[in-house]
């Protein structure tokens, strides 16, 4: 995978390429990733890149000459590649649409700063717009930051063995299960013992149950966009019934508790 930001702070991404995970995959060539300075295609002594809006009102707008030049450079080097604008207007950046661009082969990655770039930008040399929250941000950068992170650990060979993006959160539209590492015991709370039985399928097991009330309690949103396994209905059913259970034996007097009253 090869990346290439265009920013008018390009030092922005010095740190965030000498860390971690994205510093591990370009040492192992796994992902390249070159930074292009906007204002090197602006005209003038002083490279103005942005200019006063037509029509009046408050801020600046990126003027499209430089942005044009500077994508036309990096098109000429990586002719594949497409084009992304960070934008609020974007489409919402979502793991599924981090596993789409990870396949590939490169990616232009173009930082709007100030109210926003000129419009024929978006429009002649964009291939998509994509937004990673309903925010609004100072510039792109940190929207090609978070895309290219979530992307780089997708690219093969990128995770080492001991961690891997098959189950990841999203991974399959449900919330990763709890993770516990040493001590046993922190501050009186002990590591749920079938963790340390070493029984690995009842580890499974207890890991999608764990899992799945996690979904259920924090993003049922999920559950209803995504078809459910025998094992997963075996585990919900096994829920209802001892809800119901509980509703039968302990509502109180005169509360309908018939399924499907309020
Ligand atoms: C943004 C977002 C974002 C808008 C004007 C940069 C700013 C400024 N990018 N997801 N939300 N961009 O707020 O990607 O140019």
């Amino acid at each position: 995978m090869k990346f290439t930001v265009l920013s008018i702070f390009p030092e922005l991404f010095d740190s965030f390429r000498a860390h971690g995970m994205v510093r591990r995959a370009l040492e192992l060539r796994k992902i390249e990733m070159s930074t292009v300075q906007i204002r090197d295609f602006a005209e003038g002594r002083h490279r103005v890149t942005d200019d006063r809006p037509y029509g009046g009102g408050c801020g600046m707008v990126m003027k499209p000459e430089p942005l044009a030049g500077a994508i036309r450079s990096a098109k000429a080097r990586f002719p594949e590649a497409r084009t992304i604008l960070l934008t609020p207007q974007g489409r919402l950046f979502k793991q599924g649409l981090a596993r789409q661009l990870a396949a590939e082969k490169a990616l232009i990655l173009i930082c709007g700063r100030y109210e926003g770039v000129d419009e024929r930008v978006g429009l002649n040399l964009v291939d998509d717009e994509i937004s990673i929250g309903d925010y609004v941000l100072t510039g792109g950068e940190l929207g090609a930051m978070v895309i290219m992170d979530a992307v780089t650990r997708l690219v093969p060979g990128v995770l080492g063995g001991e961690e891997s993006a098959q189950k990841d959160s999203f991974s399959d539209h449900l919330l990763e299960h709890a993770h516990y590492t040493r001590p046993r015991e922190f501050e009186g709370q002990a590591v749920p013992e079938v963790l340390l039985s070493g029984n690995h399928a009842e580890i499974e097991r207890w890991r999608l149950e764990a899992s799945l009330v996690r979904t259920f309690l924090k993003r049922r949103d999920l559950l209803h966009k995504r078809p459910l396994s025998s094992e997963e209905t075996a585990i919900l059913t096994r829920w209802c019934r001892e809800i119901e259970k509980i509703i039968s034996l302990n509502s109180a007097p005169g509360v309908d508790s018939s399924p499907g009253a309020e």
